[in-house]
């Protein structure tokens, strides 16, 4: 996924939300600005919340303008080699408002963090950063920046939803790549704290090549504990329905899929490797299938071959580490 379709998507989603949320001529949600909002690059600073004084600076470079649409005050985009500023242009008045700053090259922030910086020292410097996001950008020629790892800092309880997220690479020393600093407009910060897989906020999830997922454990001193690697994707899915997510692993072996599951019992990590456990040759999560029934659609699907070399697909449900047989998969579809 290219960056820029990225932003896009984020911001048509703002762009809705917004004009559900706010009343025309009201486009600045929150009422305090934090300075840790701000990104200086070269000569000049820009917090988010602020009006723009950077015309000038930009009167060489490439400006798009995009017109106002319903209660969606009009924006416009500043890019230089090293800068991108997006701005609102409030409605009535002609003075715009930063509401987006990023920086792939000379940017610094408040607490001194620039591009190139390792991991550590971010981690050093924002103490409250957060994991966000293990699922990255790799190899697209399209993409200006390719990135690993998001890391996304917020003011503690400044009232905003405004963010700093920091993209690294796939280095050993993790170096940043990119900053970005935003009004998180609508969004609210609790949409990203989804991740408590197993109930547990310390387990992790990326994909470092963008075809193998790593789970791992990110311990108190910032050090990182691998809990699995595997060829294939994860997913968080209460498949018990207790309210916890368990993780479903899509596994590629040998050209075949396998689920395998991991669950939590009494603080310890247990695995089900559904085709280990079943005989199966293949298995699926069911919430995968088109047309499975509703009630089917949490569960596991296994392809068990016979010995006279025809499949059964069966239907099975998961709980603390059993697969307990439902009905076949033809029953469970619509
Ligand atoms: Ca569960």
């Amino acid at each position: 996924m290219s960056k820029p379709k990225f932003m896009n998507m984020i911001l048509m989603a703002a762009m809705t939300a917004l004009i559900i949320t706010f009343p025309a001529g009201c486009c600045s949600p929150e009422s305090t600005v934090s300075g840790e909002y701000t990104l200086k690059a070269g000569v000049a600073t820009y917090e988010i919340g602020t009006e723009f004084q950077g015309k000038e600076l930009f009167a060489s470079s490439e400006v798009t303008s995009y017109p106002a649409d319903g209660a969606f005050p009009a924006m416009n985009v500043y890019k230089d080699p090293s800068i991108e500023v997006r701005t609102f242009v409030n409605p009535g008045e002609q003075n715009e408002e930063v509401i987006f700053v990023s920086s792939t090259k000379s940017g610094e922030t408040m607490r001194g963090i620039r591009i190139s910086d390792p991991l550590a020292d971010l981690k050093a410097a924002y103490p409250e950063v957060v994991f966000l996001s293990g699922d990255g950008s790799w190899a697209d020629e399209n993409a200006p920046v390719e990135y690993s790892r998001i890391y996304r800092f917020y003011v503690n309880g400044d009232g905003t939803n405004n963010y700093i997220d920091f993209y690294t690479d796939n280095s050993p020393e993790r170096k940043i790549v990119l900053i970005e600093i935003a009004n998180g407009l609508d969004s609210p910060r609790e949409w990203n704290d989804n991740s408590a897989w197993l109930g547990d906020g310390t387990i992790k999830k990326e994909m470092p090549d963008g075809f193998t997922t790593r789970l791992f454990r990110e311990n108190k001193d910032g050090s990182e504990t691998e809990i699995v690697i595997f060829r294939g994707a994860a997913e968080g899915h209460d498949l018990d329905d207790d309210g916890i997510s368990e993780i479903v692993c899509f596994e590629r072996k040998n050209n075949a899929q396998g689920i395998v599951i991991y669950d939590k019992a009494e603080d310890r990590i247990t695995i089900t490797d559904v085709n280990a456990a079943l005989g199966s040759a293949y298995s699926e999560y069911t919430g995968s299938i088109g047309n499975i029934k509703i009630e089917y659609s949490n569960c596991i699907q296994a392809s068990i071959t016979k010995e006279d070399g025809t499949i059964d697909n069966f239907i099975y449900d998961y709980c603390d580490g059993e697969l307990q047989y439902l009905c076949t998969l033809e029953e469970a579809l619509r």
